[in-house]
């Protein structure tokens, strides 16, 4: 039934990817009430990837703008339809809104209370990278994430993902104009600080939107681009 709710809202689906996570004792008690979750994909366009291999272009700007929102409308149509079958559900949307962008303890510790990628491993869609990005199986990390949490269990086909299949492969830590991350392979008990300098990573966004997009934005992207995983895959 629910296979089915998500089925009908993501269109085409051959441009998205779903799975079911128990998140169970992985949040804070203000989601005890959903131990469940739906992790989404959007690929994103490969020509407008790759042509970030440099840095952020005005059209992964657009495109990131865009499926935001797109994201945001579809968790909504699917919450919509859950409620309709009387499943309690939260729709996560893809990014965080203003008012947490601005707050003291986001600017200090960069993290938001639900992590898409976390769900998305739950979910055994794939696995963290050396920069700290959600490597799909089918597109890399060439998508955008968005998650609906929810009170009704779904048993899953795929097994959750514990550690990281980037092996040897350097190529986003190279590539990173930040120099944020130091080569240690995720697993699930490996914090992001400890691979993954997430406050360096940020200034070089926000640097790059100003230099490039003439926009108070934080935007990068080349490590989204040089992925073999994604390009593998395109
Ligand atoms: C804060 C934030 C940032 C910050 C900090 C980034 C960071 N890596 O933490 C800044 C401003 C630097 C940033 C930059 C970018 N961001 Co950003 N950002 C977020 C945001 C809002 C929250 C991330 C967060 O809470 N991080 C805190 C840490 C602790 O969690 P995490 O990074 O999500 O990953 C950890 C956990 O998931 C954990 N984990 C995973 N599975 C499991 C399982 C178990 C059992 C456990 C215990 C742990 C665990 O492993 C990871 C490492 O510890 C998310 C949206 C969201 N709500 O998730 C987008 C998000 C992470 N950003 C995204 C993107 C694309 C970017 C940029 C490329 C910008 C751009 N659009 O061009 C850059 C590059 C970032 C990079 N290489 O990581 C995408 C990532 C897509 C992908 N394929 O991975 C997200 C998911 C947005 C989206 N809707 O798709 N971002």
């Amino acid at each position: 039934m629910i296979n089915k709710i998500i089925k009908n809202v993501l269109v085409p689906f051959s441009d998205f990817i779903y799975g079911f996570a128990d998140m169970s004792g992985l949040l804070g008690d203000e989601f005890k009430v959903f131990p469940y979750g739906i992790s989404i994909g959007k690929r994103l366009d490969d020509a407008i990837v790759i042509a970030v291999e440099s840095g952020p272009t005005p059209e992964y700007y657009a495109l990131y703008r865009s499926i935001n929102e797109e994201l945001k409308d579809l968790t909504e149509q699917i919450c919509v339809e859950l409620r309709k079958k009387q499943i309690r559900c939260l729709n996560i949307i893809p990014t965080v809104s203003t008012e947490i962008l601005e707050s003291a303890d986001y600017i200090k510790t960069l993290r938001y209370k639900v992590s898409h990628k976390m769900v998305a491993t739950r979910a055994g869609l794939g696995w963290i990278g050396k920069t700290d990005l959600f490597i799909s199986a089918e597109f890399g990390p060439r998508i955008r994430l968005a998650s609906i949490l929810m009170d009704h269990p779904v048993e899953s086909k795929r097994k959750p993902v514990n550690k990281s299949k980037c092996g040897t492969c350097d190529i986003c830590i190279i590539k990173c104009p930040a120099q944020a991350a130091n080569g240690m392979l995720w697993n699930i008990h490996t914090d992001r600080d400890q691979f993954f300098d997430a406050h360096k990573c940020r200034d070089q966004c926000d640097k790059f939107g100003r230099e490039r997009l003439n926009r108070d934005v934080r935007i990068c992207g080349i490590c989204v681009s040089v992925c073999p995983f994604g390009k593998r895959n395109k």
